[in-house]
């Protein structure tokens, strides 16, 4: 059996001293002693360790199986189990709720969760719910693979959101479950900043192919043949091993039920994808040329369509005037321009065709088992994009710093507002805690017409006459004065805004320069409808499926689409309700260093991160209050066998308990006196009583 002795003080609320300081500290003594997880009540800290600890393994689980929370030292699996068990016994829908900056250990929680669950359901070894199960865990292979890439925070840093749902039949198995996932950061695919790199799997294919796939495909075994995957300059990363992970994914995608054809075309697009970069364009004049031909028939090769038409769509757009078809012939950087559109979308595309392969592969499947018990219930897991700061940021990080405050809005809003607002609301004594709150930035960048996603929207309904810069000054026109946003022409002596055309947000977790350069275009997010019908043109039925628009007659006016900036708000104002509804649980993610080092704790960014957070705030409503809260009639219920007890607070509605030593003293007593109830009752039932 595993030891798992304490180190510091494992329950934050515990603390002789409540400040920031102690906090920190205690979580450093913790860390250097090897324990990653401190609670604070029911949340549960979580510091990087930076290494492989030997704590998620059998004997690991069965120490936290069905236990509560308190009764063991503190553990991500006791959290996994607390909303498991919600979801078991009282038949609620719970969330984890995982946050944390960019590379503070999100994605890896969110698979330790996964995998406990697994561990501890099926205990009957149903074939089903096994199946079920193994797709779960092995769909993270191709999201990773996919949705992944090396920035300069984190080697394998999400760049989408994902919230996956896991459904669980009455007897509390999963039998199924679905994935959400979120804007994906798809102008890695022609442009990454020095040292990170494109996706995973452009690399994984080039490293891990044989020799025979890649000639199909028409590669080279060599990155730096590729403009689209050698900008960064880091083609080799020592903490990722391509080639296994292109064996891994292959794999999964064979267990998920991906045919042939869709794996083979897969690939193909993202071959495509290589080739597209190469294209370059020429020109003496106007017309723009294509200079290397030979890339245009691998292309097209590829896509299964023909060079001719691939040709005639990076250098032209058919427009209709009037219900009159044109023919208007790039000039250079029109067709540079589409192209990479071109190249963008098509991952993009690809990449929702996976997330699809997979929810249609873990769908719940009613002929199945969930037909004999059609009720069930849902634990959902969120792992987004962690907040990040780059040398340059642009609209992408926008869109990831803002789902990052809604999801501090969403703590705040359910653990430090709604549970001083619960002591208030049942007349106990209460006084009140400070904290900043978010709204103000959430506001800042999705009020109606005042904020930064409607100021942007407006201009880019005007198409080709608005600038960048004329949208950065309609936002100082209508943000002047804000306690959050400024810009070098409203702040001139301000040293951080070098450029004129930079703003900066005063975000929750730190001040964030962006460049304004791009955020109309990525906003609009323009593909020209040539290369939607090239691809419905497509003989592979795969490839043709994933464009059906390309089917529209050109003649057809369409609706205007929603704006990016606009379906990102609408996904996370979504995503926001659908959390809000569920019981929650938190993972609070804390990145101990900049140099992803298993033994520097670097106080000064913990403290940081433990101030933004607010972690201490919630300490102090914690510690304030009372740890455990319960009806009275289900108080009486479960411990009415139990006639003292101490430390407790009688509210309108709800009894409040104060520390968990009393709740587990409790559950101890009654436990207790359990067996004999057992034995009383089996007595009575064979009638010897
Ligand atoms: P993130 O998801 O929070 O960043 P990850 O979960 O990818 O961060 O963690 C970054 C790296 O830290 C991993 O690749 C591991 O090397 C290491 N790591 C994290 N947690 C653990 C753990 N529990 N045990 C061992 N190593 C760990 V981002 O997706 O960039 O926001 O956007
Ligand atoms: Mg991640």
């Amino acid at each position: 059996m595993a030891s798992y002795e304490e180190v510091g003080i494992g329950d934050a609320v515990l603390l002789d001293e409540i400040s920031v300081r102690a906090f920190v500290n205690n979580l450093q003594v913790r860390y250097n002693g090897g324990k990653i997880y401190t609670y604070i009540g029911e949340v549960c800290v979580s510091v990087n360790p930076y290494r492989t600890n030997n704590i998620y393994g059998k004997e690991f689980v069965s120490q936290y199986k069905g236990r509560e929370i308190f009764e063991r030292p503190p553990h991500i699996f006791a959290i996994a189990d607390a909303a498991y068990k919600a979801m078991k016994r009282r038949g609620k829908d719970t969330c984890i709720v995982i946050s944390g900056e960019s590379g503070s250990g999100k994605t890896e929680a969110s698979k330790i969760i996964m995998r406990y669950i697994a561990a501890v359901t099926n205990v009957a070894g149903q074939q089903e719910v096994e199946r079920v199960k193994n797709i779960l865990l092995q769909s993270n292979a191709i999201l990773e693979a996919f949705g992944n890439a090396k920035t300069n925070r984190n080697d394998n840093s999400s760049r989408f959101g994902k919230y996956m749902d896991i459904n669980f039949d009455f007897k509390g198995d999963p039998i199924g479950g679905h994935v959400q996932n979120y804007l994906l950061e798809k102008s890695r695919v022609v442009l990454q900043q020095q040292g990170e790199r494109n996706f995973h799997s452009f690399y994984q294919v080039l490293f891990g192919a044989t020799d025979a796939e890649l000639s199909r495909l028409k590669l080279k075994r060599n990155v730096n043949a590729y403009h689209f995957i050698r900008q960064g300059g880091s083609p080799r990363v020592d903490s990722i091993a391509d080639k296994a992970d292109y064996k891994a994914c292959q794999q999964a995608f064979k267990t998920l039920g991906f045919t042939g054809d869709q794996v083979d075309a897969i690939w193909r697009i993202v071959g495509a994808i290589l080739h597209l970069g190469n294209i370059e364009f020429s020109s003496g004049g106007d017309e723009t040329q294509i200079q290397n031909p030979q890339e245009v028939n691998s292309i097209a090769e590829l896509l299964r369509v023909s060079p001719e038409e691939v040709k005639k769509a990076l250098c032209h757009r058919v427009i209709a005037v009037r219900g009159e078809v044109m023919e208007k012939r790039h000039n250079d950087s029109q067709a540079s321009f589409g192209r990479d559109a071109f190249a963008k979308a098509i991952y993009e595309r690809l990449f929702s065709f996976i997330v699809d392969g997979v929810n249609s592969a873990i769908e719940v499947r009613y002929e199945g088992v969930a037909a004999r018990y059609k009720y069930n219930t849902v634990i959902g897991v969120l792992d987004i994009y962690g907040f990040e700061i780059f040398e340059r940021n642009s609209f992408e990080q926008f869109c990831i710093n803002y789902c990052n405050e809604k999801l501090q809005q969403l703590f705040i809003e359910l653990v430090l507002k709604q549970e001083q607002e619960e002591y208030k609301r049942e007349g106990i004594a209460w006084q009140n805690i400070e904290y900043f709150n978010n709204q103000i930035i959430c506001d800042l960048v999705e009020q109606q017409h005042k904020g930064i996603i409607a100021i942007t929207d407006e201009a880019c309904l005007n198409v080709g006459k608005i600038t960048d810069e004329m949208l950065l000054e309609a936002m100082e026109n209508k943000l002047k004065g804000h306690k959050h946003f400024t810009t070098r022409k409203l702040s001139p002596m301000d040293k951080e805004l070098k450029h004129v055309e930079e703003f900066r947000i005063k975000h929750y977790a730190g001040d964030v320069v962006y460049s304004i350069m791009g955020f109309l275009e990525k906003n609009r997010d323009t593909l020209f409808q040539d290369f939607k019908r090239l691809m419905y043109s497509s003989s592979d039925p795969v490839i043709s499926e994933m464009w059906p628009e390309g089917a529209q007659d050109i003649t057809m006016t369409t609706k205007r689409p929603l704006t990016a900036g606009t379906l990102f708000k609408n996904s996370m104002i979504a995503l926001v309700k659908n959390l809000a509804c569920k019981e929650p649980y938190y993972i609070r993610c804390i990145k101990p260093n900049e140099q992803k080092s298993p033994v520097i704790f670097d106080e000064e960014r913990v403290t940081h991160q433990v101030n933004y957070l607010g972690l201490v705030e919630n300490l102090r409503v914690r510690r304030a209050g009372f740890a455990y809260r319960q009806s009275y009639d289900r108080f009486l219920r479960r411990y009415k066998m139990i006639s003292q007890y101490t430390d407790v607070k009688y509210g309108k509605t709800k009894i409040f308990v104060r520390s968990p030593q009393t709740l587990f003293a409790l559950e101890q007593a009654r436990a207790k006196l359990i067996p004999g109830i057992v034995i009383f009752l089996q007595k009575m039932w064979r009638g010897a009583i």
